[in-house]
């Protein structure tokens, strides 16, 4: 058994986990979960320690959750040359940082707000809150389509994959495929730019490996 071991629940940030361990070259055992009623069963949330929240993962005698937390835990651990994470004293570390964070305290939240309204406002008119909620996601895509514009490469830092590519793209790809505050089409470079990060063989063995699909 590898010491690594990455609890993978489907259609969730747990990709992020799996993609990273690949383009890492690092081994690891999956402990995959389906979905029941939308989230993940039981048994599940109380085997995996924590919060009980997806991914999560083992290694060794460590245990960490919150995947910007766990991108951070890889790549201090695994990536020594600092090639998905610059190394502390390289300015473009905090610029890799900032999207890691910006993945789900900026992206995630805005998107997931509209998702939480639509699951859960019972009564009212959805669609207009739904409309209200959407002005700040618009414009974190407009952020990340200029932004992606401006890269002088096929990510978001260049032409190499980095730590920033692996966090945001999930966010993205969830905020297009459930069409919060923004609609598909709308988004040509960033469109573009997550079919680049679906065509990196560690993505493509990283589904594979876990089943992921959204
Ligand atoms: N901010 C956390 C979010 C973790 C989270 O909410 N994960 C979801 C899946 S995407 C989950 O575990 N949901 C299952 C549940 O709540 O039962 C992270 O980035 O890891």
């Amino acid at each position: 058994m590898p010491p690594i071991t990455l609890w993978f629940l489907q259609a969730s940030r747990c990709i992020r986990s799996a993609w990273l361990l690949e383009e890492l070259g690092l081994r690891y055992a999956v402990k995959f979960s389906e979905r029941e009623n939308g989230v993940a069963p039981p048994a599940f949330k109380t085997a995996a320690g924590g919060l009980g929240k997806f991914p999560t993962l083992q290694d060794g005698e460590t245990t960490v959750f919150e995947s910007g937390n766990i991108t951070e835990y890889l790549c201090d651990n695994y990536d020594k040359q600092g090639r998905l994470l610059p190394l502390v004293g390289n300015p473009k570390r905090y610029e890799v940082l900032q999207w890691i964070h910006a993945a789900e305290a900026t992206w995630a939240l805005h998107g997931i707000t509209i998702l939480y309204a639509r699951w859960h406002q019972k009564d009212g008119d959805v669609a207009k809150t739904e409309e209200g909620m959407s002005g700040n996601i618009r414009k974190d895509m407009d952020f990340l389509e200029a932004a992606l514009k401006q890269s002088k490469g096929r990510f978001l830092l260049g032409d190499e994959v980095t730590a920033a590519d692996i966090m945001m793209h999930f966010s993205a790809t969830f905020v297009i495929a459930r069409e919060l505050g923004v609609k598909k089409g709308q988004l040509p470079t960033v469109e573009k730019w997550l079919q680049e990060c679906e065509a990196t063989e560690s993505y493509k063995k990283a589904v594979q490996t876990t089943g992921h699909k959204l």
